[in-house]
């Protein structure tokens, strides 16, 4: 089996005591933290602020994954580069900007890495030439806004096209939505290399984060 990375998908953790649940997830072998940023307008909804993913930037070493689902994040980005580190990937949606490589390069100026986040219904095509300067590439497997939905089967055609075509451009593959143990005992083979994990799978399930973490690793679940 390939290595693979798993993410946590920090909005849905409990925010009632959220130092204790990243460093839960820290100790429990979570290989990133995922922050969903949402505007309620690229997005009917709002998710993490900018002051959460500072907070989690803070109490963990480990690599932050930022998701912008926000409208023209270029004017914006700046804000959210200049609070990460090396090491950190900052996602954007090619349709959510009229010059995404320019808000990419932003990205790579900053010393960051640069990804595209793709919905359900963004092609492959669509965006190939972006393919070229990213080094990450997100495929949603549920429609952005919310947690806690049920996965889109016919992205499977997605993840196909891009596994075929990810050596030769240069990026790796990460999946984002709805993601169970199922997905990624199918996947992790074929080549994607990292999963966000939200109420699927990791949170509210009233198990200790590390058990489950382990159990995935473990492909015992
Ligand atoms: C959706 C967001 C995702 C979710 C994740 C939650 O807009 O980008 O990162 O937080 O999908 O996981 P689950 O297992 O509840 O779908
Ligand atoms: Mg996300």
């Amino acid at each position: 089996m390939a290595d693979f990375e798993l993410m946590a998908s920090m909005m849905c953790a409990n925010y009632g005591n959220l130092e204790r649940e990243v460093r839960e997830l820290d100790e429990g072998g979570i290989d990133s933290f995922h922050i969903d940023i949402m505007d309620g307008r690229y997005v009917p909804n709002f998710a993490m602020s900018l002051n959460d993913m500072k907070f989690i930037r803070s109490a963990t070493d480990k690599p932050l994954d930022v998701h912008l689902m926000v409208e023209h994040p270029s004017n914006t980005v700046e804000l959210f580069t200049r609070c990460l580190k090396e090491g950190d990937t900052i996602y954007i949606h090619p349709e959510a900007e009229y010059h995404p490589s320019t808000t990419l390069q932003k990205i790579i100026d900053a010393g960051l890495t640069p990804g595209v986040a793709l919905n359900p219904g963004t092609s492959t095509e669509s965006s190939r030439m972006l393919l070229r300067i990213v080094k990450r590439v997100l495929v949603m497997s549920v429609n952005p806004g919310n947690a806690g939905q049920m996965f889109l089967p016919y992205i499977r055609e997605k993840y196909s096209e891009l596994l075929e075509i990810k050596d030769e451009m240069g990026f790796d593959i990460y999946w984002d939505g709805a993601c169970g143990a199922d997905k990624i005992k199918e996947y992790a083979p074929l080549g994607v290399k990292g999963f966000v994990l939200g109420t699927t799978v990791l949170f509210g399930k009233g198990r200790p984060y590390g058990e489950t973490l382990r159990k995935i690793r473990n492909l015992e679940i």
